[in-house]
């Protein structure tokens, strides 16, 4: 069998997401006060791996076949709930970051308060851009409330921002495995694994499907920040385009709980882990297997 050609299926897949997050920022620009405009622009388009909308268009395809623009404009919404968290995270009040994708940090170019506000803009605008999206795949007004429910859920107190908050209060603290589990489950893990079910319910997936699609992405959610901890220790800041590390902010890591051989051999474990879940409900996806290992062995 012939090797999946990921370089060339990255950057394919990158410029048709870089053309809708652009149509995405156009449509909010003309809504938002002049103050805001760069900062958003900033956060949004400057740079990134956009591996969470590639998850979600590569789920709708493995499911509802050929993605049509509206599966890039569904996918938008959850880089831009990602993009709100890089910019918060970066404040002077989180991990005062001075550089994230090898450039200042938006609050360094464009000051804390638009920031902030920047910021909070792009979640509001990322709960209507999974509804548009959803309803112009042809997802009924359930399907769509559903979605954006998805993304929220992800996103909040019980995902992302439940995640952040056990980081903050573990700060200086050793956390045992089951907690350094649970503090990424929810901070990188949840939405990541939405990009898979909100995919895949767009694409009308079965149970079985869905069931494998979640599964997939729990396990690369984990897997990927595994490898991020593992990039941290291994990598320089120029390398990777962002400082401090987690282990320099008294962070817990899977490199200080498991050494470096048992943190790569626990993000294979959880690549394998996806794989099985792909097989098992049926779903053969390429793109997906390969992303699965991408996860892990990408450089920055
Ligand atoms: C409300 C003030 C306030 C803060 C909340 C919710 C939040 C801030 C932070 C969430 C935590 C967070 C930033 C999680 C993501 C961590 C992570 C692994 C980021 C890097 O993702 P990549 O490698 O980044 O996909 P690129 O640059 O490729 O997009």
């Amino acid at each position: 069998m012939t090797e999946f050609p990921l370089d060339s299926f990255l950057r394919s897949e990158r410029e048709r997401i870089e053309d809708a997050l652009a149509r995405s920022v156009d449509g909010l620009v003309p809504e938002l006060h002049e103050a805001l405009r760069e900062p958003v622009r900033h956060g949004v388009l400057a740079g990134g791996k956009r591996l969470r909308p590639i998850l979600c268009v590569e789920a709708f395809r493995a499911v509802g076949g050929d993605p049509p623009e509206a599966a890039y404009d569904l996918g938008v919404s959850l880089e831009l709930i990602h993009a709100y968290s890089l910019m918060h995270d970066d404040l002077p009040c989180m991990d005062d970051a001075p550089l994230r994708r090898g450039r200042p940090t938006v609050h360094r170019l464009h000051g804390e308060l638009r920031t902030t506000l920047a910021g909070a803009a792009l979640i509001p605008a990322a709960g209507r851009q999974a509804w548009r999206a959803a309803t112009a795949l042809g997802c009924d007004d359930g399907c769509a409330a559903g979605i954006v429910r998805e993304l929220m859920v992800a996103a909040g107190a019980g995902g992302m921002v439940g995640g952040q908050v056990l980081d903050l209060v573990g700060e200086g603290e050793e956390l045992d495995a089951a907690s350094l589990d649970e503090l990424h489950r929810l901070k990188t893990g949840a939405l990541l694994r939405a990009c898979l079910t909100i995919g895949g319910m767009a694409a009308d997936a079965s149970p079985g499907e869905g069931r494998a699609l979640d599964e997939y992405g729990r396990a690369i959610g984990l897997a990927f920040q595994i490898a991020d901890d593992v990039l941290d220790e291994t990598s320089s800041a120029e390398e990777l385009g962002k400082a401090p590390s987690d282990a320099d902010l008294g962070k817990s890591t899977y490199v200080a709980l498991h050494g470096l051989d048992g943190a790569r051999a626990r993000a294979v474990a959880e690549v394998e882990r996806a794989l099985d879940a792909l097989d098992r409900g049926g779903i053969r996806s390429e793109a997906l297997r390969a992303l699965a290992r991408y996860v892990v062995e990408r450089e920055s």
